[in-house]
This record gives C-alpha cells, sequence and structure tokens, in this order.
C-alpha cells in the first residue's frame, strides 16, 4: 500500500505492506518498504555493518568503494560495498536543511536502507519485518530506536566499566613471557581492573594453544596477572581461521563455503587468507563452546573475541539459516559456555546481531600511533584500516548505543613516545574514552614519563557524568569538548591521485605485498623490545 502522511509542514509518502501511525511516530511493515522525503536531504547518515565499518554523516552522494578489494570482507559488508547509493546496515537517516533528522530503522536482523534520490528504501534479506521511521531531533531518535531494539534483542545488565591494560597498540604481535612480565610489573599500583593479553600468544589463528613464545603455558600466564590483584583478559578471533591452521586443515567441512563450494573470503591477515567458521555447523559449534570453557579454566574472565564478522558472511551454510541469525547463533553459543559472569567484548562485530549477547562491544576500527595515512584516506578511500581519526568519527557516531551495551572506542594514548599524535589529538582520543565511560590504554609503563603516568592515573579515576550538548560537542564536568576535527571524510581522490590509489588498491590485494610491509614492522618491533 501507499500512504501520504502530513507531518508538521511535511508531506512524506510511504509505501509498505502495512503502514500505522501513533502520535509520534510510524511503523511500516515489508520485505521492502520505501519513504518520499520532502525534499532532498543535506546529508545521510551510514551506519556500517560492523565495529570497523564507517559510520557517519556524509554527503548524499555516493562515495567511492574502498580499498583493497582483499579486505572487503573484512572491512565492510562485502555485499553491498559496491552499493550505487548511501547505504547502511539496518538503519539510516537523512538530514535536511532545518536540522531536523528523518530515521528508517528495521526491527530485525537482515536489513538495510539505502538513499535513493528523495527516496529512502529498506529492504530485507529475509522476509517480512517491521521498521520504525521516526522525525525530528536526532538524539531523541536513536533514543527511541535503541529503547525498541533493547526490547527485541535483551538488555545485559552492566557490569562496572573496567579500566583495561591492553598489549596490543604497543608490542603487537611481540608479546612474550618474559616482556610481559616486566610490563606488569612496570604498571605498579597504576588503577586497571583488567591486563589483557591481545594477539601474539596463539600457535596460530584457529590453533588457541600457548606457542613457545609462552613456555609455562596460558594457565600460568593468567595466574601471574591475578597475582597482581586484577582479572585476567585474553584476545581469540573464534570465528575465522588462517588456511595454514590445523584447525582448518582437519575440518574444512565446518567452514563457510559458497553455492558453487569454493570457500569464502574472510580477508586477509598474518600473512594468510583467512576463512569463516560455519556457525549452524553442530561439531563447530561444540567446538566454540568447548574453547570457551577452556579459556575460562585456563583463569581468563575477560574475552576480547574479535574478527567476528567472519559468522555473518554470505554464503551457503550447514543449515538454512539466514547469515545474521546463524552469527547470532554462534555468539550466543560462545556466550552461554563462558558463563553469565565473563566480561564479553565483542570486536569486528556486527553491530545489531551482538545486541544483548555482550558485555560492551568495540564501536569504530583500531586506533593507530597516526592520526590519518594519505595512502589510507585518500588513495584508498578507506575509512576503516587503523587510524586515530577513523577511530574517533565512527565511534563518535554509535554512541546511541550506549543504553544497550557498553562502547569501547579503544584505547588512548599518554606517552609522547612511540607515536605520532599531537597533544590535542591524544586528548580527543581520552575523552572520547571518558565519553564512552570505557578507558583503556596500551602505553608501556617504561615509555611513560613522570608526568605522563600521573596524567594516566587520573584518566583511569575519571569519571566525569558526560552530557552530550551538540552532534560532535559534550559536556565532561566542567569541560566542554568537542571531536568535530575528526568526522570529516576526505575529498574522493581525483586524476593523478585517482591512478596512484588504483596502482595502491592492487598492491592493497596482493598477499605478496601486505606480507612485505607485515616484515618490515615486525622486525622494527622486535628491536624495540629488546631496549624494555
Ligand atoms: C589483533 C588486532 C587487535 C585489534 C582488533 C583487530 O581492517 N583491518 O585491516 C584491521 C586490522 C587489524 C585489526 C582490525 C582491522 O585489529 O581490532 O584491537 O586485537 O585485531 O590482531
Amino acid at each position: 500500500m501507499e500512504t501520504t502522511i502530513e507531518i508538521g509542514n511535511d508531506i512524506l509518502t510511504f509505501s509498505a505492506d502495512e503502514i500505522r501511525q501513533t502520535d509520534h511516530e510510524i511503523r511500516l511493515v515489508g520485505a521492502h518498504v520505501t519513504v518520499g522525503l520532502p525534499q532532498p536531504p543535506r546529508r545521510y547518515l551510514r551506519h556500517g555493518w560492523q565495529s570497523w565499518s564507517l559510520a557517519a554523516w556524509t554527503d548524499p552522494t555516493p562515495l567511492p568503494a574502498q580499498r583493497p578489494r582483499l579486505l572487503q570482507p573484512m572491512q565492510t559488508d562485502p555485499v553491498y560495498v559496491h552499493d550505487e547509493g548511501p547505504h547502511g546496515s539496518w538503519v539510516g537517516a537523512v538530514e535536511f536543511e532545518d536540522g531536523k533528522v528523518l530515521l528508517l530503522g528495521a526491527l530485525r536482523l537482515e536489513t538495510h536502507v539505502r538513499l535513493n534520490g528523495t527516496r529512502l528504501e529498506g529492504w530485507s534479506e529475509a522476509g517480512s519485518v517491521e521498521w520504525l521511521v521516526a522525525y525530528g531531533e536526532e538524539s531523541a531518535l536513536f533514543a527511541r530506536y535503541a529503547d525498541l531494539l533493547g526490547d527485541i534483542f535483551g538488555r545485559v545488565e552492566k557490569k562496572p566499566a573496567p579500566r583495561i591494560w591492553c598489549s596490543w597498540y604497543s608490542l603487537y604481535t611481540a608479546i612474550d613471557e618474559p616482556t610481559l612480565g616486566r610490563i606488569f610489573d612496570g604498571l605498579g599500583d597504576l588503577p586497571f581492573d583488567v591486563l589483557q593479553v591481545d594477539d601474539g600468544w596463539q600457535v596460530s589463528v584457529g590453533d588457541w594453544e600457548a606457542n613457545a613464545k609462552f613456555p609455562a603455558g596460558m594457565k600460568a600466564l593468567a595466574e601471574r596477572i591475578k597475582s597482581t590483584g586484577r582479572q585476567a583478559g585474553l584476545w581469540l578471533a573464534p570465528l575465522i581461521a588462517v588456511k595454514s591452521s590445523k584447525l582448518f586443515r582437519e575440518h574444512p567441512d565446518w567452514f563457510l563455503k559458497d553455492a558453487e563450494g569454493r570457500f569464502v573470503s574472510a580477508g586477509f591477515n598474518w600473512g594468510e587468507p583467512l576463512f569463516a567458521l560455519d556457525t549452524t555447523h553442530p561439531a563447530a559449534l561444540d567446538w566454540l563452546a568447548a574453547l570457551m570453557k577452556q579459556v575460562r579454566a585456563w583463569g581468563f574472565d575477560y574475552l576480547k573475541l574479535d574478527f567476528l564478522y567472519a559468522g555473518g558472511l554470505p554464503g551457503k551454510r550447514h543449515m538454512d539459516t539466514p547469515r545474521e541469525a546463524a552469527y547470532r547463533n554462534g555468539i550466543k553459543v560462545m556466550r552461554e559456555a563462558m558463563g553469565a559472569d565473563a566480561f564479553f567484548l565483542t570486536c569486528g562485530a556486527p553491530i545489531l546481531p551482538s545486541l544483548g549477547l555482550c558485555d560492551a562491544m568495540r564501536v569504530g576500527p583500531d586506533v593507530a600511533g597516526e592520526w590519518e595515512s594519505h595512502r589510507d584516506a585518500v588513495l584508498l578511500y578507506n575509512p576503516t584500516t587503523p587510524g586515530t581519526k577513523n577511530a574517533i568519527r565512527t565511534s563518535l557516531h554509535r554512541l546511541w548505543l550506549k543504553p544497550l551495551v557498553q562502547t569501547d572506542p579503544d584505547v588512548a594514548y599518554f606517552a609522547a613516545r612511540g607515536n605520532s599524535l599531537n597533544p590535542e589529538q591524544k586528548w580527543m582520543l581520552q575523552d572520547l574514552a571518558l565519553v564512552c565511560d570505557f578507558r583503556a590504554t596500551s602505553d608501556l609503563p617504561q615509555w611513560l614519563t613522570g608526568e605522563e603516568r600521573e596524567s594516566l592515573r587520573d584518566f583511569l579515576g575519571d569519571q566525569p557524568k558526560p552530557r552530550q550538548i551538540g552532534r560532535t560537542q559534550f559536556q565532561l564536568g566542567p569541560r566542554a569538548v568537542d571531536f568535530a576535527s575528526a568526522v570529516s571524510m576526505p575529498e574522493p581522490p581525483r586524476g593523478l591521485e585517482s591512478m596512484q590509489g588504483a596502482l595502491t588498491g592492487w598492491l592493497g590485494s596482493q598477499g605478496w605485498a601486505l606480507n612485505l610491509l607485515n616484515k618490515l614492522s615486525q622486525r622494527a618491533l622486535e628491536k624495540m623490545k629488546k631496549d624494555l
């Protein structure tokens, strides 16, 4: 059916199987719904699929597809990356000249929103669903949408926000038993609640056993952390495996294939192609549950489960379950196995399908010691690669999730050493952590000056009850902070730059080129580690 509805001075046209209007909002039902807008919008809110995917207000025009192609399955929803109109997962919004916003948001998984000229289109990959349409002031609309999502997906009882030291953003994969031991000692009485061991402890991605750099084993590592009076945290990427892993070689039938029977690419990392576990396969689910129990038995109570998008990639599954439902089932099995008392952080995770099952969610791409790289931002037009501006931009546009889940904006930096961020950029990251009420750092105690160590201590103790006062402005106690300088999108490459971009994109899809970059940074890390 089609209907026009007058809202204020505007006339909107709706098409759906069913249209219902209450005082302040409209509900649509259908597998395909449209909202005809009263005038062309000036901006569109793109809401990317998983933690790292772009969420931002952008011009209402198509943007270049981000490169390189090889990484698209691990950075975006690969099904829609070449979509013509500006696209988003589950929800989209437009802003008009007067600043008013119209939101179209699905109340079920497997759904998408796209702007097509002066029409917002919503569709579902899995049959008829209900949609919310709301019009007015942005933060009120998103608060309403979040409230409805809470009714549908459930609300996890909020655990106190832990303060985390995480090994990734200083040591990366160069962690080992003695180095971590020296760092744990160096942290002294800094008020961290969790010391979280990131990527680098495992035999391989897929084979979750301690490698040769951790000869005393994982139980001893957890005990070492707990002996400092803190909780032990561990990173794993349980829904992917590298091609060379024992898991993939021994159980190829547990992995997702396409309709032609080829393994579905989950991206490329650690010098190898990645494949995705099929979370509808009963044996794979048993293995996931056993892995979670094992990690708890080692003594880890804070779990950062990463690269989770793999559970929701398109493919032909063991059971004919829609892809986000399949993902959610995998997460549910892991949550049940780890127990409700574990602290569960999802990362690289499809946003809506994780709600109600995790305690915290990474809501943006990785930070990095660099604000923005010309290669990634302009040449590759890639807003999801590690970079501090990318991380702030997307995290800021996902704060509406705060009533539903703890929002992790990634770590903040305090040391001048080891990064090229200026003081304002570092403060911006620290302030974002306070806005999110989620504090973490990877700074090495050996690198902190006395003054930097004190500012880290103050940060960990600070709880300023943030209040939003504008799209990018917040009141943090007596201070007003503004994140405006992090939200702009770069100009798409033109002329010579677009040729350079095509070449860089091609290189970025070559395994050998990625491996070369990886080897160089690995070597620099090993050198750096020598003077810790
Ligand atoms: C460990 C890391 C850290 C980090 C995670 C994740 O799209 N990318 O190119 C991309 C690269 C790295 C990455 C995420 C995305 O990092 O977010 O905190 O745990 O894995 O390998």
